[in-house]
């Protein structure tokens, strides 16, 4: 299997860290913007990353497909609940992950940033207030557990880290922390883990 990515991007970093939990090798491809047209878009007419070329031959995308692909392959460990409720709650994380994520790559790549901190102010505080809303809710979600959805790692652990990382490099004046003690320790603690530690993202 052969995924497309590059160390920037916070999506290509969720998938990894999917990979390196379930345990299944595979080889990681560097598809840079100016080679995107290139090695991507044959795969995915979306010419996005991530992108997984399955053993089969076909090819995987988005981030959200990827993972739950990577999660029927192999039984073990499950980060997708196999029953109706607990799924839906896991993937609910994952959009809120995934939100997050979004609104951080919205303040920190899109080229009208800085025009928008200066001209539209309410631009700019309306991606700050949608990722506020959702640290305040994954705090409340998380509450006293141990992981993010009951007692097991999951998806939503990486949902929540993977975001979170990002937020945190992308923007480390956003000060969450102190609002969010409980989120705060969790993820020092998901920070630990191996499959966090050896896929952390680059700047570029
Ligand atoms: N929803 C997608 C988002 C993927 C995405 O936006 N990837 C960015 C890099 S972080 C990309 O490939 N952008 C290039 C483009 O939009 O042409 C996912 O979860 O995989």
């Amino acid at each position: 299997m052969k995924l497309f990515g590059t160390g920037g991007s916070p999506y290509v970093r969720k998938v990894r860290i999917a990979f390196a939990e379930k345990n299944i090798p595979y080889e990681y491809v560097l598809a840079p913007p100016e080679q995107r047209a290139a090695l991507v878009a044959p795969l995915n007419p979306l010419g996005k990353i991530p992108t997984l070329l399955a053993s089969d031959g076909q090819a995987i995308y988005d981030s959200v497909v990827i993972v739950e692909y990577l999660d029927g392959l192999q039984a073990e460990p499950k980060l997708i609940p196999a029953q109706f409720a607990e799924r839906i709650a896991v993937k609910r994380w994952e959009a809120l992950g995934d939100g997050v994520a979004e609104a951080t790559v919205l303040l920190t790549h899109d080229p009208r940033k800085a025009e928008a901190k200066r001209e539209s102010p309410a631009w700019y505080e309306k991606q700050r207030q949608k990722i506020q809303r959702a640290l305040t809710v994954m705090e409340q979600q998380l509450g006293d557990q141990e992981y993010c959805f009951g007692s097991q790692f999951s998806l939503a652990d990486i949902a929540t880290g993977y975001s979170i990382g990002y937020l945190e490099q992308g923007l480390p004046d956003f000060e969450w922390r102190s609002a969010n003690p409980r989120l705060a320790k969790h993820i020092d603690k998901l920070n630990q883990r191996e499959s966090f530690k050896s896929t952390v993202v680059s700047k570029s």
